[in-house]
């Protein structure tokens, strides 16, 4: 007679039917009914999602971020009770402020001593029993919940994905008991025919608040539009690049997380235009957290200020004061077209947008030039500038390329058509996301270019071993830049901002900002399966990364190790 299908195995087919293709996967004791769920659905060759074993839970968080944002589609983090949720928390915060839908799953340990198949069998058991396991993730999550006796596992997924899904899309977490998962499946199988989860559509603004933003956008000398992450949807970046060029409204992109706007477009300001953000007398922000930082520019005190977005008044976050004069709720893309056809139905002064242009495109002119002139003045310094690693990475990357960025090269110096995927740091700053988002996005769409820059201090939060380890298992190359100066720059640049009288000692810097000893990273990649190599010259940092790219497309991941100046990046 065949063993009745466990919750294990029922949960395994949810996942299935719903369409998840990836679950990175922690395992532990409390995953024994799922690994002999597994064993036994491969063995009756059922279809189940690829079940990829990755040895950081950290690591798996941040794969499951660079799956989503290449491909669309959620993935399943799996790890093992409250340790190995523990230890997906730094890479979570940055999944929740980014808004990137994700289904951590974790097991409960048994909570019987005896008397089930899944009653408790080692003593780690007893340990790591805790109290209330979905407090290490509740403020990062969006719903968290625990499979119950006679619940549908089904109905539990389901409606996981679904908020998940929901705008603004963030993580859930979802726990089961090992003694549930052992248990026989009671439920109601769920009907073949049942639909696939779909993410419910956002809505859209109202439209008598866009026709008034219209209006005060028409009437405007100075506006300004500021965006943090609205290029994540590249039909809502095409939609205000248009909007962007038809008005002569200049973009400012504050802690650019997405290419928001192609580099090219005459109306961007890139991350920087604290003049014109001073002076504008209308400010739309549009998917921005952190629109600007208050202590050093704001928009003056008479402008007028609108934010758009699903949650213009960001819950999530305890404390923040960019008070503005009108909040418009609904999906950014849709609110963008209805602010364009709005704009299109107005009379406006043609000659006013003809000056305005004129404008901007000589604050343009200078800003590129001053570019132009900081990489031939990193051309030639040694130890590498970062700023001529980026503008060495522009002239290997591919059209599509996926580009992370985590403390590794200046954005503003990176130029982008458009169709990459910029994956920048989000206003969570948990560092050792990177590797795992470029492993991810590399599985989503392995057709593409995929390059990681990343501080040396990154590169090592990142779990560079799991890391290298999961790219030649799986067969996703990728090529990692380090920029190596030794330190943690960002402290100490953080200290001599609000201290700008402190005195780093002229050996050691300021103190908990050295290492004070640098790994060959190049052969830690050998070690791994990886090509490494380190760059000390400028003139061989484009070299390099050609080698590390031919590498790539041969299969192996590579390392390109390129040793800064400390105190620069
Ligand atoms: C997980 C985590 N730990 C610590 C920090 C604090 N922190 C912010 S930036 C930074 C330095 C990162 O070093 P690196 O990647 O080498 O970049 P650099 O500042 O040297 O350019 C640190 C430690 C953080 N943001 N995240
Ligand atoms: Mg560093």
């Amino acid at each position: 007679m065949n063993a009745p299908k466990t919750v294990a195995q029922s949960f395994i087919e949810a996942l299935q039917r719903r369409g998840i293709e990836h679950v990175f996967a922690n395992a532990g004791t409390d995953h024994a009914p799922l690994v002999e769920a597994l064993s036994v659905m491969k063995r009756a060759g059922t279809a189940v999602p690829a079940f990829h074993v990755v040895p950081h839970e950290n690591l798996a968080m941040a794969m499951a971020q660079g799956y989503y944002r290449v491909s669309k589609k959620p993935a399943v983090v799996l790890v093992h009770v409250a340790v190995g949720t523990a230890n997906t928390v730094c890479s979570l915060m940055n999944a929740w402020r980014s808004n990137i839908p994700v289904l951590l799953v974790a097991g409960r340990n048994p909570s019987s001593e005896t008397g089930h198949t899944g009653s408790r069998s080692v003593p780690i058991h007893w340990g790591q029993d805790v109290f209330d396991q979905g407090a290490l993730v509740r403020q990062f999550t969006k719903w968290e919940q625990e499979l119950r006796a006679y619940q549908s596992i089904d109905a539990l997924v389901d409606r996981a994905l679904v908020i998940a899904m929901s705008e603004p899309r963030g993580p859930v977490y979802l726990t089961l008991p090992r003694e549930l998962l052992a248990d026989p499946d009671r439920c109601e199988p769920i009907k073949p025919s049942a639909a696939p989860t779909i993410a419910p559509e956002p809505a859209h603004p109202p439209t008598a608040a866009i026709e008034e933003l219209a209006s005060m956008l028409a009437s405007a000398n100075r506006p300004l539009l500021v965006t943090s992450t609205v290029g994540v949807d590249s039909e809502a970046r095409e939609i205000l690049e248009a909007l962007a060029e038809r008005y002569a409204l200049p973009v400012l992109q504050s802690w650019p997380f997405a290419v928001n706007i192609r580099s090219d477009h005459s109306m961007n300001l890139r991350s920087h235009a604290p003049d014109w953000l001073a002076a504008a007398d209308v400010v739309l922000t549009v998917d921005a957290a952190v629109p600007w930082v208050p202590r050093r520019t704001s928009p003056s005190p008479d402008a007028a200020i609108i934010h758009l977005g699903v949650d213009p008044a960001y819950a999530s976050y305890a404390y923040r004061d960019f008070r503005a004069s009108r909040l418009i709720a609904g999906s950014s893309k849709a609110g963008l077209q209805m602010l364009a056809d709005a704009l299109d139905r107005l009379h406006i002064d043609q000659q006013r947008i003809d000056e305005r242009r004129k404008r901007i495109a000589e604050l343009m002119e200078k800003a590129a030039a001053s570019r132009r002139s900081r990489i031939e003045k990193a051309r030639r310094e040694k130890p590498v500038n970062a700023g001529w690693t980026a503008h060495c990475i522009n002239s290997v990357k591919s059209g599509n390329a996926v580009i992370v960025n985590e403390l590794g090269v200046p954005f503003d110096l990176l130029e982008f058509s458009g169709d990459e995927v910029f994956f920048g740091e989000t206003t969570a700053g948990a560092l050792g996301t990177g590797l795992g988002v470029a492993l991810g996005a590399k599985l989503a769409d392995p057709s593409r270019t995929v390059i990681c820059c990343v501080g040396d201090g990154s590169f090592m939060f990142g779990n560079p071993t799991p890391a290298l380890l999961v790219s030649r298992v799986l067969g996703i190359p990728v090529l990692i830049v380090i920029a190596n100066n030794g330190m943690w720059y960002a402290v100490e640049q953080s200290t001599l901002d609000i201290y700008p009288e402190s005195k780093p000692d002229p050996a050691s810097g300021l103190p908990l900002t050295r290492f004070g000893y640098s790994p060959d990273y190049a052969a830690l990649a050998a070690a791994c399966g990886a090509y490494g190599e380190t760059v000390t010259d400028p003139e061989q940092v484009l070299a390099a990364l050609q080698r590390g790219l031919a590498r790539n497309g041969d299969g192996q991941a590579a390392v390109i190790d390129i040793v800064t100046a400390p105190g620069t990046r």
